[in-house]
């Protein structure tokens, strides 16, 4: 069995025999393609699944683009689809824009299983498994309107406009704000392209122009990193509040500096482990299970230490 890691920080990347294959999986192939390979979500996502590879006896393969971009992930997909593994576990960065080219892969028999992100259309994918992203946002509109008492305005940013993970965190906040906390005002979601320091000269410009902003739902990692810096460089550390998505390793610094009051984690281990276990039935012609949901943990400074919560922090 050879294992190709390719994430940094999962150990020692093997080649070790291991797993119990023989027969329909000897040779196989399961290759995952991320996101964004440096992101510590993703990283560790791509480690969980690297071990449960291992386990369940599959080769295992592993990438992502450098940065969230159709144009950058599309040659990653088409160069992985010549090569034609026998399974591709995909984080698509956009609901559409790429559906063709997983489309063209899952024609030539490679099956296919959606992690965290997915696609618009319901015939790409054996599988799919994420968290409730809705729910999510509609947890962090809560506590952010409970940290802010309940009155002044308050500011989503996210990644980019159709992305299926974040578009639904954007949902459910401002659902929830909407339905659960008319005292506070929402201003347009703003997008800053997964770059931290967008994010920060986004935080900037919209206290230049909102003196009453008192609250901003942060939608990923680098989103809230970015937000933090801004808060912080405007000198508002602790007065505006900030409730984000993810659990990397800057952000449970934030947590714990006081910067930022609440983070939703996930659980992107089980993510890429359930995600190579649906792979492996679906080669071997086992059923699958359509969707699948995994765990979301609201995270304070209140619990952090506690081991039942702190094991959501990501790896980097
Ligand atoms: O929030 C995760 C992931 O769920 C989302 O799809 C993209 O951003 C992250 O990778 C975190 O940066």
């Amino acid at each position: 069995l050879t294992v190709v890691a390719a994430a940094a920080g999962c150990g020692k990347s093997s080649s070790s025999t291991g797993g119990s294959s023989g027969g329909s999986l000897s040779g196989k192939t399961v290759e995952l393609i991320t996101g964004v390979k440096s992101d510590p979500f993703y990283i560790t996502m791509t480690c969980a699944a690297q071990q449960e590879a291992q386990k369940q006896g599959v080769k295992f393969k592993a990438d992502g683009s450098a940065q969230w971009d159709v144009s950058l992930q599309r040659p990653i997909i088409d160069s992985v689809a010549a090569t034609q593994p026998a399974a591709l576990l995909i984080s698509p960065v956009d609901t559409d824009a790429l559906t063709p080219d997983i489309q063209q892969m899952q024609g030539a028999g490679t099956k296919v299983v959606l992690v965290d992100t997915s696609v618009t259309d319901n015939s790409v994918g054996v599988s799919r498994i994420s968290s409730d992203n809705e729910a999510g946002g509609k947890t962090a509109a809560d506590a952010l309107a409970k940290e802010m008492g309940d009155k002044g305005s308050a500011i989503v940013i996210s990644v980019k406009p159709g992305v299926s993970t974040t578009d639904a965190r954007i949902k459910g906040f401002n659902d929830q704000m909407k339905a659960a906390h008319p005292g506070i005002t929402l201003l347009p979601v703003q997008y800053d392209n997964d770059d931290p320091a967008k994010a920060t000269s986004i935080v900037q410009s919209t206290i230049a122009a909102h003196p009453d902003l008192g609250g901003v739902f942060a939608d990923n990692v680098n989103t809230a990193e970015g937000v933090a810096a801004g808060v912080t460089q405007a000198g508002k550390k602790g007065q505006i509040k900030i409730s984000a998505f993810d659990a990397g390793p800057q952000q449970v610094d934030d947590l714990k500096n006081g910067t930022v009051q609440v983070l939703i984690a996930q659980d992107p281990a089980s993510i890429g482990r359930q995600g190579v276990d649906q792979a492996v039935a679906a080669i071997q012609g086992k059923s699958v299970q359509a969707t699948i949901g995994t765990d979301l943990v609201a995270i304070t400074s209140q619990n952090l230490n506690d081991p039942s919560v702190s094991k959501y922090f990501y790896k980097e």
